[in-house]
């Protein structure tokens, strides 16, 4: 038999601004459940869910961590995240499989930019929340602006189940107006005292009272005609309707906490197990095919993997929730993405870095497993029969990209495992090897989180590497029609070489003319596998050059449109007729006509107007209003065009056009014109000419470095 059973499991994450509090709180949770007998904090560097070599160096979480609790007959998962916002994947992964959200708010700071970028989230999910504010005990720290912003930002639907009778150095008191009790905690904080309400609080908490069963009684019809006939209602029936407010996202209860001195996370316990739902009491998940997966313990077992690590000291392990049956050890699933059957050796519970054999797990928990071969974040696996798929987790995409290289050489190979093993624990992070640019590049999400790569590499994967700034793919094109010819002859000794090409060569769009002076005898359209086209016309006259040589001469411009004559780009869009040449009745053959190709194309290329072409970014910025200034000021030196500024949510959305090549460093230099109060979106939007000086210098820098392959 489990332990625990589906109802009594609940999972929760820990949400928040960084700093808030939330790896404290989780050892609140654990040092109060017992299950650790010291309770460790953040200055001395030993706490459970901040574990990590490279945590304890910077003083804050960077990867989500598993942790549970025991309450009171209940099992607790608790995922502590990491609150910045380059780490919003493993924010996202945990929102996937907990069940209800706790959200801190810092009493000294109110509610932050990271707060408001996390709630967006949980709204995609419509996860249920419960706010905490924390550090209550700071002497600078406003529990009532707090909640006002709290409710600004987040709706009235926040709504007071406890407030402080005093914060700062004399917080010992919270007053819960759901329970309509008082607790007094020692200066050490752990269990509280009971008591009645003073005096003088009663107005207030009558008052808040009122406005907590108003608020339930208002999102259930049953319980406001009671509320009307009774004129109150009960413990029992306000828990009901709280369950169900938030379970549909109507009501998000706030609480009073301070983690530091231990003190309130007791009742929020209770509140999860008593109130929050567990997984059986959310909607059925849905696999992707539609169908409902209801989680029961005695359906067919499946499981959905959303993490992955692989540390030192801790070990390969895969992280999943049970969506339906019951998971024992021994196990054969299916895995219905890649399609392997992967034997689940070993289950474990998760606390921070240790991990503890169980025999088997029920729908509605979460827990890990050895790293399974062939299983990797995002699959589901199920019980032989079946074809369950889960929705996968979709990831924020990509900030910012680097090149990275090993300072020493020969050590390519096991550079590319060491990114092949990060990609492996952070989707967030692709690795991209351009034949482009000759360049392996790491594509992430912001400074912060290449620092983390970095360090990976460094210390688990023994590799000294560097960041070097990515080339730019610009491409290169004509903006005018011109007309070359070149004969290649070479009669030195043996057969000789002789082919002559007359082209013309013009811009190419969507629905052009035909030419009108040339007799097109054949045309062939080239999709280009860097975008846009090369079309072909064979326009000879007269059999001046034999059919069987026009390959030839395609092959010619191909490779000069592959290694285009200003800066050894790609070429694109652009129409070449071949109209006219000759041929020597012994010399000619494939080379002569391919080379006299490739120079009719570079000569004529180089009359017709050639522009080079960089990439633009659409970018949309979001920031507090007080910041836009600044933020289209640095805009402005980075050649962006602004093309509007939207106000989004409690965010000004400033909206652009930037070419790639200004964006080096852009999210660090954000940053730290914001204080990390703003966040980036970059998408490809497509090509535009470069200003005249930039492309006199692109082609001066490239003409000192290309070497002549012809000589
Ligand atoms: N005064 C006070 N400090 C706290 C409280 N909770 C956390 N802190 C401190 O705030 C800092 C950030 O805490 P941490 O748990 O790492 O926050 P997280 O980034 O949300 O995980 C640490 O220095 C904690 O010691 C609290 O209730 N009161
Ligand atoms: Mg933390």
């Amino acid at each position: 038999m489990p332990e625990f059973d589906t109802s009594h499991v609940k999972n929760i994450v820990l949400l928040g601004h960084a700093g808030s509090g939330k790896t404290t709180l989780a050892e609140c949770m654990l040092f109060e459940a017992g299950l650790i007998t010291r309770k460790g904090s953040i200055a001395e560097r030993n706490t459970t869910g901040d574990y990590h070599e490279l945590e304890q160096e910077r003083g804050n979480s960077i990867f989500s961590k598993l942790l549970h609790t025991k309450w009171r007959g209940y099992k607790i998962n608790i995922i502590d995240t990491p609150g910045y916002d380059d780490f919003s994947g493993e924010v996202i992964s945990a929102l996937r499989v907990a069940d209800t959200g706790v959200m801190l708010i810092n009493a000294v700071m109110g509610v932050e930019v990271g707060t408001d970028i996390i709630w967006e989230y949980t709204e995609q999910f419509k996860t249920p929340m419960i706010f905490g504010v924390n550090k209550l005990d700071d002497d600078n720290a406003d529990f009532e602006k707090a909640v006002r912003e709290a409710k600004s930002h987040f709706g009235s639907n926040v709504v007071v189940v406890q407030y402080p009778r005093q914060t700062g150095a004399g917080f010992h008191e919270i007053i819960d107006v759901l329970r309509m009790t008082m607790y007094h905690f020692k200066d050490n904080g752990g269990k509280p005292e009971k008591m009645a309400i003073p005096e003088e609080e009663k107005a207030k908490a009558e008052e808040l009272h009122k406005e907590l069963i108003e608020a339930i009684a208002s999102n259930d019809e049953t319980l406001m005609e009671k509320y009307f006939d009774k004129g109150e209602l009960d413990e029992d029936e306000m828990k009901n309707g709280l369950k169900k407010a938030m379970i549909n996202h109507d009501l998000f209860p706030l609480f009073c906490l301070s983690a530091e001195r231990n003190m309130g996370s007791g009742r929020l316990m209770g509140f999860i197990d008593n109130v929050c739902p567990s997984a059986n009491e959310m909607p059925p998940q849905t696999t992707q095919k539609g169908d409902a997966l209801p989680c029961d313990a005695n359906g067919p077992a499946c499981i959905f993997i959303y993490k992955t690590i692989s540390e030192p000291h801790v070990g390969e392990l895969s992280f999943f929730k049970v969506y339906s049956g019951t998971i024992k050890s021994g196990m054969e699933l299916e895995n219905e993405t890649t399609g392997v059957t992967e034997k689940i050796t070993q289950l474990f519970l998760v606390e921070g870095n240790k991990r503890t054999p169980i025999n088997e797990l029920v729908a509605g928990d979460i827990g890990a497993t050895l790293k399974l071969k062939n299983t990797h974040v995002n699959n589901t696996l199920h019980i032989k029969g079946k074809n369950y798929e889960l929705p996968p987790i979709v990831f924020p995409a990509p900030n910012m990209t680097v090149a990275i290289e090993t300072l020493k050489k020969g050590e390519e190979e096991k550079l590319s495992q060491a990114l092949h093993q990060l990609r492996e624990e952070d989707p967030t992070l692709l690795v991209e090897v351009s034949s482009e640019l000759k360049q392996t590049l790491i594509h992430c999400q912001g400074d912060m989180h290449l620092a983390v790569a970095k360090w990976k590499i460094e210390h688990q994967h023994k590799l000294e590497v560097k960041f070097t700034k990515p080339r730019i793919a610009y491409r290169e094109t004509i903006r005018k029609m011109a007309d070359a010819n070149y004969r290649h002859k070479k009669q030195s000794g043996g057969a000789g070489q002789f082919g002559e090409v007359y082209m013309r060569i013009e811009p190419w769009y969507e629905g052009m003319p035909e030419p009108a002076d040339l007799n097109v005898r054949g045309r062939d359209t080239h999709e280009l596998e860097w975008g846009g086209r090369l079309v072909f016309y064979n326009c000879i006259v007269g059999g001046a050059i034999d059919a069987r040589f026009l390959p030839s001469v395609l092959k010619g411009v191909m490779e000069k449109m592959h290694n285009g004559p200003l800066t050894g780009s790609y070429a694109r869009d652009i129409r070449v007729c071949v109209y006219d040449g000759k041929m020597h009745p012994v010399d000619s053959n494939d080379i002569s006509f391919k080379i006299a190709g490739l120079q009719a194309f570079r000569q004529a290329f180089q009359q017709a107007d050639p522009q080079i072409l960089e990439p633009i970014y659409q970018l949309d910025v979001l920031c507090p209003d007080d910041l836009t200034g600044a933020v289209m000021g640095d805009l402005q030196s980075r050649r962006a065009i602004v093309e509007g500024i939207d106000s989004e949510g409690h965010f000004q959305k400033v909206i652009a056009k930037v070419p790639l090549a200004e964006m080096d460093g852009y999210s660090s230099s954000l940053r730290s014109i914001t204080q990390g109060r703003a966040k980036f979106k970059m998408a490809f939007a497509g090509y535009e000419p470069v200003p005249f000086d930039l492309q006199r210098k692109l082609i001066d820098e490239y003409s000192k470095t290309a070497k002549e392959e012809f000589a």
